[in-house]
């Protein structure tokens, strides 16, 4: 699965609430793949046409892009009920205690990625 999502970071690796400077909204190409869930900067800087099905996500993969993938074997993605200043927003708890809220251009698609991340 793959589309737009836009990432706050929550909390950090140890569980602790991720500092002031580092809790903006980014825009990401997301593409869930295997356990990973590859989020992506550079693909927008790709020209295009960029058709999605063209896209493979090994080969464009950017150091930072490597950087932000989130392992999602053992996470939990939940509708962001307690956070009401966006809309479609789930929230991504990891195995190793992270938490993400991520943005998805529609309900429809929030309720997708939630499915596919729990499949997981
Ligand atoms: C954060 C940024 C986020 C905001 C967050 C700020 O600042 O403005 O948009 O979250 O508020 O800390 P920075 O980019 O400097 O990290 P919201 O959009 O949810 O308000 P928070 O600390 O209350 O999460």
């Amino acid at each position: 699965k793959h589309g737009i999502l836009t990432r706050k970071s929550h909390a950090d690796m140890d569980g602790k609430r991720t500092p002031r400077g580092r809790r903006g909204w980014k825009k990401f190409y997301a593409v869930l793949k295997g356990m990973i869930l590859y989020l992506q900067k550079s693909f927008f800087s790709l020209s295009p046409p960029y058709g999605q099905d063209e896209y493979k996500p090994d080969k464009d993969l950017s150091e930072v892009d490597l950087k932000n993938a989130v392992r999602v074997h053992h996470a939990l993605a939940t509708r962001a009920c307690d956070y009401s200043k966006r809309q479609n927003v789930l929230k991504l708890k990891t195995s190793d205690w992270r938490v993400f809220l991520l943005q998805a251009p529609s309900e429809e698609e929030m309720m997708s990625w939630i499915f596919r991340i729990n499949l997981v």
